[in-house]
């Protein structure tokens, strides 16, 4: 299979217009903190819409017509976004010995063609429609980084130094506080400092990295940007780091320096993004990985829920919002929160996970004072099943269990895995260890099927992200 380039130019923009127009085009990002399964479920949502014959039966919004799909077609898409490696990405997961994709920091995207027509009714002696599909990874940190711009130099400085007296950050911090503490911001600006600046940028960019990394998965890092740099990566709007409040920061020095980079870093990183990109998104789902987070302890959950909520602010439209000062017209118009890797626990477990997301959400909601039509859906989900849930009586009760490869093992074994809380733990309840969720290796064997790549739940987020847009 090969994949087909949009053609660039004048007359492809006015197509993509005309598209719109007719609302032809859905636009789906896809986004979630990193290793929270957003090139993997890119790869099977493009998977199972390439096997048309298995998708969900999709019917008209106002008719409840039948729609038949005719076929479906991979394609670049038409803007100066870098490619989507679909097929070699897949190639990977069906490789004898298979591998997940590897990390990425920046914006992709794809675009599939769904051909298809109405069954019954007047529309089906019409012609043939298309709806195109476009799905766009991008790394949740970046919306981690939308509060800053609603925060001076010296506030945002000192929001960071005050999660730094807090462990585990106050043990990770010490190398960077240190280091910035010892330079005197007050001197004059020169190459010498710069040098200095770059060195201590580092040390915190490091810093941000440990608290992201085993064992912590901390997940509310800010900036966003200098954890996944995308084109970034380099540049003077990011070379900064939070410095202790100054009584008076003097024309031409290192204090007045980091000021103008962090200005900088608001309008030409964040606001660049929101403006260039996010205004152009029709749909949102953001993967949240709920398992992980649980296994990490308490400290990474309460992380996880104060990231969730910052991540919330973005879909807060209105004129006082933050968002009103990149783009005026509120388009996202349907958002989606699901729990990852639902194969690491078995199906009965399926209901636990998806009430505890939707406490989290909601919970995050309810603290920012989030009052928007756009109410957020929550879905669970495993976009390439690697488990199989099977029942074993043990001691006289029934278990269900999970029958899989994990990871550092070369055979499939049957683990009970422990269960998932349907509301988050009190702190009583999280205990020495309290949860350890394996992890599993994708099945070995997917390239001789000829089945679609086996999924939980992504047939009823298809449903939601793209059922109406069958016209
Ligand atoms: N068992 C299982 N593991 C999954 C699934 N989806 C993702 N994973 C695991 O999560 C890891 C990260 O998945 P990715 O899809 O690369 O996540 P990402 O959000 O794109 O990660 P970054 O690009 O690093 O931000 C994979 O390497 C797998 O170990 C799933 O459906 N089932
Ligand atoms: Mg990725």
């Amino acid at each position: 299979m090969s994949v087909v380039p949009e053609k660039s130019g004048r007359s492809s923009h006015l197509r993509e217009r005309w598209n719109r127009l007719q609302d032809r085009t859905v636009r789906i990002a896809v986004t979630g903190l990193s290793q929270s399964g957003k090139t993997n479920f890119i790869i099977s949502t493009v998977n199972q819409l390439l096997h048309p014959t298995r998708l969900p039966r999709f019917v008209r919004p106002e008719t409840g017509e039948k729609i038949e799909i005719l076929g479906t077609r991979l394609f670049q898409l038409p803007d100066q976004i870098p490619p989507f490696p679909y097929l070699e990405l897949l190639e990977s997961l069906q490789h004898a010995s298979p591998a997940w994709p590897l990390p990425t920091d920046r914006l992709r995207g794809v675009r599939v063609g769904i051909r298809y027509r109405t069954l019954g009714g007047l529309l089906s002696k019409g012609s043939d429609r298309i709806l195109y599909v476009d799905l766009l990874d991008y790394p949740g940190e970046w919306l981690l980084d939308l509060p800053i711009t609603g925060l001076t130099f010296q506030a945002w400085s000192e929001t960071v130094l005050e999660q730094c007296r807090h462990e585990p950050r106050q043990s990770l911090a010490q190398e960077w506080l240190l280091a910035a503490r010892g330079m005197n911001v007050m001197a004059p600006f020169s190459v010498e400092q710069d040098h200095a600046v770059q060195r201590i940028q580092r040390l915190y960019t490091q810093f941000l990295q440990r608290c992201k990394a085993e064992p912590y998965h901390l997940s509310y890092l800010q900036p966003g940007f200098f954890l996944m740099p995308g084109r970034h990566e380099g540049t003077l709007p990011l070379n900064f780091f939070p410095v202790p409040a100054q009584d008076e920061a003097t024309k031409g020095s290192v204090y007045a320096e980091l000021e103008r980079r962090f200005e900088a870093f608001k309008k030409q990183v964040v606001g660049a993004f929101y403006r260039d990109h996010f205004a152009a998104f029709d749909r949102q789902i953001v993967l949240v990985d709920v398992i992980t987070a649980l296994n990490s302890g308490p400290e990474t959950f309460r992380d996880m829920q104060k990231a969730l909520e910052v991540v919330l602010e973005s879909f807060r439209y209105g004129r006082n919002g933050l968002l009103s000062r990149f783009f005026s017209r509120n388009r996202i118009d349907k958002l989606v929160f699901a729990a990852t890797k639902a194969d690491h626990v078995p199906t009965p477990q399926h209901a636990n996970l998806r009430a505890l997301l939707d406490t989290m959400v909601e919970n995050a909601r309810a603290t920012i004072g989030f009052k928007s039509a756009l109410r957020p859906e929550i879905q669970v989900l495993s976009s390439l099943r690697c488990t199989e849930t099977i029942e074993v009586e043990h001691e006289g009760h029934r278990l269900s269990c999970l029958k899989g490869v994990p990871e550092g093992c070369h055979e499939q074994r049957i683990l009970y895995p422990g269960e998932v809380p349907a509301t988050p733990p009190s702190s009583d309840e999280w205990g020495r260890d309290r949860f350890d969720f394996k992890v599993f290796l994708p099945p070995v064997g997917l390239g001789s099927s000829r089945e679609p790549l086996p999924h939980i739940g992504l047939d009823l987020i298809l449903r939601s992200l793209i059922g109406d847009k069958f016209q």
